[in-house]
C-alpha cells in the first residue's frame, strides 16, 4: 500500500470532505481517504498497482475540485 497527499483547491464544508472522500473509495484499489478542510490536504491510501495518482486527480476534478499532485 502506498500513502499520498493531495493538494486539493476549493473544498469548503463537510459536503465537500464527504463527496472528495467517497468519490476516491469508489476507485477500485484506493482502501482509505481522509479530507482536511482546514488545510486542503487529501491523505490517500492506495494500491499502486491499482490505480495511479492522475486516476484520482481526474476523479476529484470531476466533481468540481482543482488538484496540484
Ligand atoms: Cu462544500
Amino acid at each position: 500500500m502506498e500513502q499520498k497527499t493531495l493538494d486539493v483547491q476549493g473544498m469548503t464544508c463537510g459536503h465537500c470532505k464527504a463527496s472528495v472522500e467517497e468519490t476516491l473509495k469508489k476507485l477500485n484499489g484506493v482502501s482509505a481517504a481522509e479530507v482536511h478542510l482546514e488545510t486542503g490536504k487529501v491523505d490517500v491510501t492506495y494500491d499502486e498497482a491499482k490505480v495511479t495518482v492522475n486516476a484520482m486527480k481526474e476523479a476529484i476534478e470531476e466533481q468540481g475540485y482543482d488538484v496540484e499532485a
